[in-house]
């Protein structure tokens, strides 16, 4: 399959000012496509043409690193924006009763997962994943993600929080707890608890 750009599911500057304008347009329309033309090309005439995105993830260690770099950063980078909104909130049912059941509290797992960031050397994600119907929080280094098999930790993810400086520099420069903090003013819980449902 020929793998295309999603439309961005808000305006550029539908999460300022915790993420400015220019960051999204630059991420989603430069960073985002080039990973996206970048793995069609990688692809090109190979049997990883006849796989989902899902699917490629789960065997990647079949192929070569221009496709693990750029499918993996079209699937996070596609996971990405939709788990990023301005519903704002909290999580809420079963999503919630897991989150304090398993951290304590929702700003137990913030932290963890802004640890999980912040001590990502050089570029990565950090990740809330379902992993044999337990959450867990993790991180992966350059564009690789919890879906692959060459994963130190597998599951499904269900939040992942980009901390490559392009996520996050024009605005936070070298300051990447700042934007740790300020992303969970942005976060679509509802599309968070969807994954986890289904991930269950
Ligand atoms: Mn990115």
């Amino acid at each position: 399959m020929s793998h295309t750009l999603p439309v961005l599911p808000y305006a550029f500057e539908a999460l300022e000012p915790f993420i400015d304008a220019q960051t999204m347009q630059i991420h989603h329309d430069r960073h985002h496509q080039a990973y996206v033309d970048n793995l069609n090309k990688a692809i090109a005439g190979t049997d990883a043409e006849a796989l989902s995105l899902e699917a490629l993830m789960a065997s990647i260690s079949k192929y070569p690193a221009p496709v693990r770099n750029n499918g993996g950063g079209h699937y996070n980078h596609s996971l990405f924006w939709q788990i990023l909104g301005t519903n704002g909130g909290e999580p809420t049912g079963a999503l919630a009763e897991a989150i304090n059941t398993t951290f304590g509290s929702l700003d137990a797992l913030k932290e963890k997962i802004n640890t999980a960031g912040a001590t990502r050397f050089g570029s990565g994600w950090a990740w809330l994943i379902v992993k044999d119907g337990k959450l867990e929080v993790c991180s992966t280094a350059n564009q690789d993600n919890p879906l692959m098999d060459i994963a130190e930790v597998k599951g499904s993810p269900i939040l992942g929080v980009d901390v490559w400086e392009h996520a996050y520099y024009l605005k936070y420069q070298n300051k990447r707890p700042d934007y740790l903090n300020a992303i969970w003013n942005v976060i679509n819980w509802a599309e968070v608890a969807k994954r986890y449902n289904a991930a269950l």
